[in-house]
């Protein structure tokens, strides 16, 4: 037994000093000292030891493969600090090599014009205020003076949910719902962007755009107030020789109604491609609020007028930028969409 126990030992060292990989190595420490390993083999023997010498040899086996262990243990440790350091020295860092770009993201354009039309707005005093898209057709028709066989209310043009709830075709209803609060009182300076949904699809409609409308309610509001309100925001979202002109319209929900025309900020009013040769771009609807609309959401026209205007975002921004078709501020085409920052 103890010849066995001096050549497993003696066997065991030979096997550890020619391990000069950590799978060597291992392989030396699974067939020694693992649970079905050389020592524990060993142990079994035991039985057939004379009981009186049992002790002693127990012992002896155990301090050979404590032994073992520690051998095995030092020579492992050197074989993992050799082979870490030939993986630092094959580990070439090249610090001149150029970084790896971090993308930061953007406003889509969209966003910043909106953010430039509201900033231009509430540095002249507008508050701005939103609401939900989808509206009852009390508040999105009914209040706004658009009757009932009014042909914005087909079935071709406004999505219905049911028979009186619809997507809003305008932020409109939340004017209304505004003027009607029983917690606010003209004078009211109100600028409400969202998104509008119309059954319209083609270059230059989407069945889902942005608007921004604005109504200011006050006592003796006039159209003066309005076009001195609207060359302000021309000049800032344009250019500042921008001038502005109104031609007359018919809305439902104003009287008298407005078209407002920029100069065109292309050629500068001489006429081009863009403007189709007239120096000026429709750029906006407006008015004087229908004193039927004031009644309807519970002011009295005697004491109150106001003014009202609507526009596209998506049509203020073509313009600005010269985009000939809307589609693609919806085709997220980073191309695109990275040109505006
Ligand atoms: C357009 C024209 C317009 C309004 C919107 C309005 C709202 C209330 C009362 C009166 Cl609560 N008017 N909004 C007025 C005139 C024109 O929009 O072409 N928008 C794209």
């Amino acid at each position: 037994m103890k010849q066995k126990l001096a050549k497993l030992s003696e066997q065991c060292l030979a096997d550890s000093k020619k391990a000069v990989t950590s799978e060597q190595i291992n392989a030396v420490k699974i067939k020694y000292l693992g649970r079905n390993g050389a020592f524990s083999d060993l142990m079994k023997y035991l039985k057939d030891v004379p009981k009186e010498e049992k002790p002693e040899m127990g012992k002896l086996i155990n301090d050979a493969r404590v032994e073992a262990e520690t051998v095995i243990g030092e020579i492992e440790r050197d074989i993992l600090k050799k082979e870490k350091e030939a993986r630092l020295a094959a580990e070439k860092i090249d610090v001149t090599l150029p970084g790896k770009e971090v993308k930061t993201g953007g406003l889509h354009p969209l966003t910043i014009v909106r953010n430039q039309i509201l900033d231009t707005f509430i540095s002249m005093g507008f508050e701005v205020v939103e609401g939900p898209e989808i509206e009852t057709d009390e508040f999105c028709f009914q209040k706004l003076n658009i009757p009932k066989d009014h042909p914005a209310r087909d079935m071709q043009d406004t999505f219905y949910i049911t028979d009186n709830i619809v997507l809003r075709t305008h932020t409109s209803p939340m004017q209304a719902r505004v003027m009607e609060s029983k917690d606010r009182k003209p004078p009211l300076r109100l600028v409400i962007p969202g998104k509008v949904y119309r059954s319209d699809d083609d270059a230059t409609h989407s069945p889902m755009f942005q608007q921004i409308e604005g109504l200011v309610i006050d006592k003796k509001i006039s159209l003066c107030d309005l076009k001195g309100t609207l060359e302000e925001f021309a000049k800032s979202v344009f250019s500042k020789e921008t001038k502005v002109r109104f031609r007359p319209s018919y809305f439902p929900f104003t009287e008298p109604s407005v078209e407002v025309d920029v100069s065109c900020s292309i050629c500068g009013g001489k006429g081009c491609r863009i403007c189709k040769g007239t120096g000026w771009i429709e750029i906006l609807g407006a008015g004087i609020v229908n004193p039927q609309v004031l009644i309807n959401c519970g002011l009295d026209p005697k004491e109150y007028t106001g003014y009202a205007f609507g526009l596209g975002i998506e049509r203020v921004t073509m313009i600005k930028y010269g985009i000939p078709d809307m589609r693609i501020f919806f085709e997220n085409d980073e191309r695109f969409i990275k040109l505006y920052k």
